[in-house]
């Protein structure tokens, strides 16, 4: 099966000469309260992005700050990106830093990762590919002063083999914590890019910034190519990424390390479930069961006195 079988045609090709090419969008489609989720879901579908006003209250967004200022404050060496190469420091940000492991740092960001409008998105759009979803990161970026624009990706590259098709295998959502502006960096999207061949590349104009003020979510399927944009401020931008991926895949954070058990027992249960303690089961569809514990439910782990031991 290839690409084109199975997903919506690339609007600036796939017009005849009979009729007209369709406009690329100039703006990613933005959605206020009440949300309208039929029209998002649909619109996330076909064009790749949207942002919502609002998702959260300025209370929520105060918090989140006054949380994540006062862990990096409190961690300075901490939290800038020791990754595995020079390639890969260069594309996390020289002059970002970084925070996972959010569920055992930041209190306020369990609620945010069951959040259920989040969360009811995230299910709506993978569920067609999967029996359950996981968490697949929950990062707070700090895009500080002087960082340059990271190179457009689309986030499923890290599942070179899965196929792109016309439901995505992961989500993303990335909620403005700061202002994102076209001067610090606001994140750059390359609406309908899901549908492009492989080797396509954005051109300039095809990459189109998400302005957001703080509260504000831009959703995208995580085969939409995107980047964090060039800050030229002197104010860094911020922004909590909480992405869903299917069951079945290997998640992009592995909270199994970045959320020891004994906080993993004391969090509601469907981030539980979204950590991975629950089973991906898909007997139901001809599928099998992934994430078992000693042959069966990983939640036995979660009762207290069931510490896992080699037996
Ligand atoms: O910070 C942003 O705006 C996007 C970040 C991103 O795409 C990434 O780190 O993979």
């Amino acid at each position: 099966m290839t690409h084109a079988d199975t997903l919506s045609p690339d609007p600036a090709s796939a017009h005849s000469s009979a009729s007209p090419p369709l406009p690329l969008a100039q703006h990613v489609p933005v959605f206020e309260r009440p949300y309208d989720w039929s029209a998002i879901d649909a619109a996330i579908l076909q064009q790749g992005a949207v942002v919502l006003r609002a998702l959260l209250s300025p209370g929520h967004v105060q918090q989140v700050n006054q949380e994540s200022d006062s862990w990096l404050r409190d961690h300075q060496e901490s939290e800038h990106p020791s990754a595995t190469s020079d390639e890969h420091s260069d594309f996390l940000g020289r002059r970002t830093r970084r925070i996972h492991g959010l569920c055992r740092k930041l209190a306020s960001v369990p609620a945010l990762i069951e959040h259920p409008e989040l969360v009811g998105w995230a299910e709506r759009l993978l569920l067609p590919r999967a029996a359950s979803i996981l968490l697949n990161s929950a990062e707070l970026i700090q895009l500080g002063p002087e960082e340059k624009a990271q190179p457009p990706h689309r986030d499923t590259e890290a599942w070179h083999r899965v196929e792109r098709s016309t439901h995505p295998v992961m989500v993303n959502a990335i909620i403005a914590l700061t202002p994102f502006t076209r001067e610090n960096g606001a994140t750059h999207v390359a609406l309908n890019s899901y549908a492009w061949p492989e080797e396509r590349e954005p051109l300039a104009h095809e990459l189109v910034q998400a302005e957001m003020q703080p509260g504000d979510a831009l959703l995208f399927r995580g085969d939409t190519i995107h980047c964090g944009g060039e800050n030229r401020t002197a104010l860094a931008r911020c922004g909590l990424s909480i992405s869903y991926c299917a069951g079945w895949l290997r998640p992009y954070e592995n909270s199994y390390l970045n959320v020891p058990l004994e906080i993993a027992r004391t969090l509601p249960a469907k981030v539980q479930d979204l950590l991975g303690y629950a089973l991906e089961d898909a007997l139901a569809v001809g599928g099998r069961r992934l994430g078992l514990y000693e042959n069966g439910d990983p939640r036995a782990v979660l009762q207290v006195g069931k510490t896992p031991k080699p037996k």
